[in-house]
């Protein structure tokens, strides 16, 4: 085995976004790409030399070739030992307990989230740091500065190694474990969550539907739901993992997973319901007749989590990204704890969950999680709200209707314009800026304008400040218009337009969404000129 020195070069927009890298596979295929990447990140961390890692991902195309280049150059820089998940496999969730519960340097995930997956989709490659979280703004700008320097890359010439079978094996002198990849998840899982209840609630003929879509969390809702807490075989759907995601669009929301969606509105329906996304951290939750939006969930969570014995201390406060509906700041403020605002991306919650400030965060994404680990947990949320409804013997629905009861609803709506011209989109985006200073105390059909500013986040744990993460405007009524471009989209820019309407008028807590947002939507029109810059009518997605 001989450890070789390539030449290369700097490799143009290899900078992380809010979740990593995410690019065509193609482009990921291409000469020196990911070994540019990976080499910067070794050299972005202070090298890997001694270090043990954590490598696995979510099966999508090209996982298994990149899983080796990357065991090769972690070998040729020296490090001790990577633990990977067996065949190259590891949820998110789970990849950020294995990093932590080894008491390792971090890891390797390599995934596009909820991008469908292919030769002609996307492939992604993200670092996490020891906490098992994704990589913070200052590892993530030292990474890119090392791609922008590169100008070698070391790696092993050697046999491809078996991640087929669990257990010891090597790569020069590095140290693999292949290991089962649900096998420490599962039992992260029974510590915080009453199984017996939950076994209990599908002895007395409660129903569930679990849809894998067909990526990485099939194995792992297999063995839990089915294996564990004896969910009929069968509640799983799309539970084996595909490279290509079955062809599909592995995101859980109603555009995506709208058979599953359908299902719950018919007569078939089961009491309770749930899909996760391609690398299962993501989560969409449903019920008999209703859907339940990720920014209520979180609030729901939020406000019943003691019924869970991994919560019955109670929450230290909650966290949520700036674009997530205020419902769990209902519920936080209810509770006396704190609520913070930080950031889209699940990187900005690692200090806050590190130094015990909260306990739970979510995004409107569909993503909550808590400090079981530092990633959001897909399957996690499934357990808590079954968990919740085993203790309480409601529906979904029902849980709602109180929640809302209690604390007024959060209308809310996100629409999508997908790979519009990036130029168009800042340009509008420019436009709005420019308007932030006449817009306080003007009157348009969703009401008087309170305030408009563009977010920027001061971390309270290390004083690190962000910038430019979301233009929004508020409303005196509550109501709210947050616009931004996305950071994990790999064609042209995606905008994202996020409205939001408080109601707690007990009348009027169960209207349609989009009718409730229709006058927000209008106005969201009228100051930013969407249509205009955008060239569509209509968004792509709206959940
Ligand atoms: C999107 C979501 C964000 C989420 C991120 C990664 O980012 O809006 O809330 O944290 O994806 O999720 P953006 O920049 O495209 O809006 V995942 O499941 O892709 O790891
Ligand atoms: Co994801």
């Amino acid at each position: 085995m001989e450890k070789i020195t390539v030449q290369t070069a700097p490799i143009e927009g290899q900078k992380p976004g809010t979740s990593g890298l995410r690019k065509k596979t193609r482009i990921f295929m291409g000469e020196h790409y990911l070994e540019n990447f990976v080499q910067s990140i070794w050299n972005g961390i202070g090298g890997v030399a001694g270090k043990t890692l954590v490598l696995g991902g979510d099966g999508r195309y090209f996982s298994d070739r990149a899983a080796q280049v990357i065991l090769r150059m972690a070998a040729a820089s020296g490090a001790k030992r990577v633990i990977v998940g067996q065949n190259a496999l590891l949820s998110t969730p789970a990849a950020s307990n294995l990093i932590r519960t080894r008491g390792t340097d971090g890891g390797v995930i390599m995934s596009a989230s909820h991008n469908p997956g292919g030769i002609d989709e996307d492939f992604g490659v993200k670092f996490n740091t020891a906490n098992g979280g994704p990589a913070p703004e200052e590892v993530t700008n030292r990474i890119f500065k090392a791609t922008e320097e590169i100008g070698e890359y070391h790696i092993l010439s050697a046999h491809d190694v078996d991640l087929s079978s669990v257990g010891m094996t090597s790569l020069g002198d590095m140290e693999i474990e292949v290991v089962d990849p649900v096998t420490d998840y599962a039992a992260l899982m029974e510590e915080l969550f009453d199984f017996e209840k939950i076994r209990t609630l599908f002895k007395g003929g409660f129903t569930l539907r679990f849809d894998a879509m067909h990526a990485v969390t099939g194995p792992y809702a297999t063995e839990i739901l089915e294996n564990r807490l004896g969910a009929p075989a069968g509640s799983v759907l799309n539970g084996t993992p595909s490279p290509d995601f079955g062809g599909g669009h592995p995101d859980p929301n109603p555009i995506w997973a709208k058979p599953l969606v359908d299902l719950v509105m018919s007569d078939d329906a089961p009491d309770f319901a749930a899909a996760s996304d391609g690398d299962g951290d993501r989560n969409m939750i449903l019920g008999r007749g209703i859907y339940v939006t990720p920014s209520d969930s979180l609030a729901v969570l939020a406000a019943n989590a003691h019924l869970a014995p991994g919560y019955a201390g109670g929450l230290k406060g909650v966290a949520r990204s700036m674009p997530t509906s205020r419902a769990a700041d209902r519920v936080a403020e209810k509770m006396g704890i704190a609520c913070y605002e930080t950031p889209t991306g699940w990187k900005f919650f690692g200090n806050l969950l590190d130094a015990g400030r909260a306990t739970l965060c979510g995004e409107e994404s569909a993503g909550t999680g808590s400090d079981h680990v530092r990633e959001k947990d897909g399957l996690w949320a499934v357990l808590l709200w079954l968990n919740i409804l085993a203790e309480t013997g409601k529906s979904v629905k029902e849980t709602l209707s109180d929640h809302w009861a209690t604390y007024g609803r959060n209308y809310y709506s996100r629409h999508d314009y997908e790979a519009v011209d990036a130029a168009r989109a800042n340009e509008m985006l420019d436009a709005l800026r420019a308007k932030f200073a006449d817009l306080p105390g003007q009157t348009f059909s969703a009401g008087t304008v309170a305030e408009a500013d563009e977010f920027a986040y001061d971390d309270p744990v290390d004083g690190s400040r962000s910038e430019g993460q979301g233009l929004r405007i508020g409303f005196e009524n509550g109501s709210r218009i947050v616009m931004r471009l996305s950071g994990t989209g790999t064609v042209g820019a995606t905008l994202r337009v996020y409205l939001e309407a408080y109601e707690d008028d007990p009348a009027k807590l169960h209207e349609d969404a989009e009718a409730a947002l229709s006058d927000i939507i209008a106005t969201a029109e009228e100051i930013a000129r969407i249509k205009h810059y955008t060239g569509r009518e209509v968004p792509d997605v709206k959940t």
